[in-house]
């Protein structure tokens, strides 16, 4: 099979969506655009000094918004679709790292592996990244999306058999992660957001693809109605048993591990390759970049921060934790889904 889809050349994204490149259906999202952005919500931004909301869920009005309305309006899913799909700082980076391996597994050694010397982002697309760049990579593709499961086209989600993988993490480790990395980001003549006030906004649920709580349980409750299509995973899950959530991960994925691969420690091989202290000690990762976008180019060390479980709390005020505590419990209240305290 051939999963090893080159990175997305960037600069023609950005160009794209800035209207350079005049194709009719980038001119007919970009005229949509337009007429929508001047009457949507505004909020604070992290990153940016707003976020717009659009359909329940607040983005970068720039960026996102233009993504998410390009995969409304004109994205063309395949049956053979597979979708890394989460709320950003959950575990993006380390999902893709895996199932990129699990994939690929039979095409490349350990030794001279493609993640050793590209980051994860570089290996597998995002979606609403790429909107010219999709029709021409091969099947099965496995791209990444940040778009929650209740805005997806049908197209996406009823009308074709595209698998889902989402995965969720602890809300204040979301949170401390998330205003960490967008602080690092937000441009020089913007002050920084500090803590207490990205507390609030995580809260109200104003951060990119928010509401957390929405975004997980969207997804959360698709995976129940339709188990073959979404995988639904945790990052605590992952930290606690690699292994067993690898091979999981490899079922659902129609590559399921061998008994002889199992036994020949594979599945470990995986692990080891994608995990924190392998990731973030490779060059590339250490002093390569990113580029999202002309405007966004990432170091990729800042994808690469602790990887650990509970540091959130270190951050936060005993208030804050009961807080953000009361409400995870009370959105997600009789959903069956809980996070650890
Ligand atoms: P993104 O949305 O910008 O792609 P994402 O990869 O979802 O970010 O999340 C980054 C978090 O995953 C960071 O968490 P921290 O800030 O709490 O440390 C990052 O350190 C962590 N991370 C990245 N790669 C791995 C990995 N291989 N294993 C475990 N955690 C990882």
């Amino acid at each position: 099979m051939d999963s090893f889809l080159p990175s997305p050349d960037c600069d023609t994204i950005s160009k794209t969506y800035n209207g350079q490149i005049d194709s009719h259906l980038i001119q007919k999202t970009n005229e949509g655009y337009r007429e929508i952005l001047p009457n949507l919500p505004r909020g604070k931004g992290w990153m940016t000094e707003h976020l717009v909301q659009y359909q329940g869920v607040w983005l970068t009005p720039n960026f996102a918004l233009k993504g998410l309305m390009w995969v409304q309006d004109h994205f063309k899913p395949r049956s053979t679709d597979i979708f890394l799909a989460t709320f950003p700082k959950t575990g993006t980076t380390w999902l893709k790292a895996l199932t990129f391996a699990t994939v690929n597994r039979t095409r490349y050694g350990f030794a001279d592996h493609p993640l050793l010397t590209t980051v994860p982002h570089g290996c597998l697309p995002f979606l609403e990244a790429c909107p010219n760049d999709l029709d021409g990579f091969p099947s099965p593709r496995l791209l990444s999306t940040h778009i929650p499961y209740t805005l997806l086209p049908n197209s996406m989600t009823v009308n074709q058999s595209c698998r889902f993988v989402y995965i969720c993490r602890d809300p204040k480790d979301v949170l401390v992660s998330k205003w960490l990395f967008m602080n690092k980001l937000r441009p020089k003549e913007l002050a920084p957001i500090s803590l207490e006030e990205a507390f609030e906004l995580f809260c109200q649920g104003i951060s990119h693809y928010g509401p957390y709580w929405d975004h997980v349980l969207g997804y959360w409750k698709a995976s129940l109605e339709t188990p073959e299509k979404v995988l639904f995973l945790k990052y605590e899950e992952l930290k606690e048993e690699p292994s067993v959530v690898v091979k999981r991960l490899g079922e659902f994925l129609g590559h399921p591990f061998s008994l002889e691969e199992v036994s020949k420690g594979v599945v470990e091989e995986i692990v080891k390759l994608c995990s924190f202290e392998n990731l973030s000690n490779l060059e590339v990762n250490k002093s390569s970049v990113l580029k999202l976008s002309t405007q966004i180019i990432i170091d990729n060390r800042h994808f690469f921060r602790k990887g650990k479980v509970g540091d959130g709390k270190s951050y936060l005020t005993d208030e804050m934790i009961k807080r953000i505590n009361e409400i995870t419990s009370e959105k997600l209240l009789g959903s069956g889904l809980v996070f650890g305290s």
